[in-house]
């Protein structure tokens, strides 16, 4: 997979592909990571990227011609593979774990990063684009937003995660929130571990993982439980944790 982000802040990704799974992806050759810094598109003498709205208003524009001038290199270098492009907003549709699994099928992915007040909305026909949020919260631009993707993507590639990780990853119809997890000490500065972790009782801790998965879900995200056909084992451990009330 080639993952190509164009953006006027490439100083933005130093460090981060280097890390984590984005790192491992790329060292086992599966991931390929171009930054495309849209300045080096410029065709004036300034290496002018915005530009002030058209019917007035505060703040900057981003110009269409550098940045279909950088996708253009991205297409060269895809050769046959027409990119899946996807461009970074407030406006976009909300980023799932459902839309990056559909990614991951991708050869070459292309990700245009917003700033400013926004981007000449010709671009978005003209790179056949998708508009992508990661969510209700104001960034300063689609940078970060970018590397979220690309992170949530590169551990779907095939071969990137180990087989625990991944067998996990494929248990994707039980979206649950995760159970607590402790390590030794036994006790630390007062606090104790579950005794139920500690009694070598693979049925009795099996039971209070799915106990807990369950209250944290069903108090942090009900939205996950409602409207979801729970097993007869999970409908009667979810009624005992109604009746207990607020934890
Ligand atoms: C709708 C928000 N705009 C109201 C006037 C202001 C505005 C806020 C933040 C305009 C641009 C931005 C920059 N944000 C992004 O480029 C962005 C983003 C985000 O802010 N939140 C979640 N996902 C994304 S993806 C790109």
């Amino acid at each position: 997979m080639r993952f190509s982000i164009l953006t006027l802040n490439p100083g933005f990704f130093s460090g981060s592909l280097d890390e984590g799974m984005i790192r491992i992806a790329r060292e086992k050759g599966l991931l390929e990571v171009e930054i495309v810094p849209i300045r080096d598109f410029t065709s004036d003498r300034y290496g002018t990227t915005d530009d002030y709205p058209y019917g007035g208003g505060a703040g900057m524009v981003m110009k269409a011609e550098p940045i279909l001038r950088a996708y253009e290199s991205v297409r060269r270098r895809a050769g046959a593979d027409t990119p899946r492009v996807l461009v970074t907003s407030p406006q976009g549709r909300r980023f799932t774990q459902g839309w990056a699994q559909e990614l991951q099928g991708a050869s070459e992915i292309a990700v245009l990063c917003g700033r400013y007040k926004g981007i000449d909305e010709r671009v978005i026909p003209l790179l056949g684009a998708e508009e992508v949020s990661i969510g209700d919260y104001v960034l300063s631009g689609g940078e970060a937003a970018s590397i979220v993707i690309l992170d949530s993507v590169a551990r779907l590639i095939p071969g990137v995660l180990g087989d625990a990780e991944s067998a996990e990853a494929d248990s994707f119809s039980e979206p649950l929130l995760d159970a607590p997890v402790y390590t030794r000490p036994e006790e630390f500065r007062g606090l104790t571990v579950p005794e139920v972790l500690l009694s070598g009782n693979h049925e009795r801790i099996r039971l209070w993982r799915r106990r807990e998965a369950l209250r944290r879900t069903w108090h942090r995200r009900p939205d996950l439980i409602l409207g979801r056909s729970l097993s007869d084992e999970d409908r009667s451990l979810l009624d005992e944790i109604k009746e207990e009330g607020e934890p």
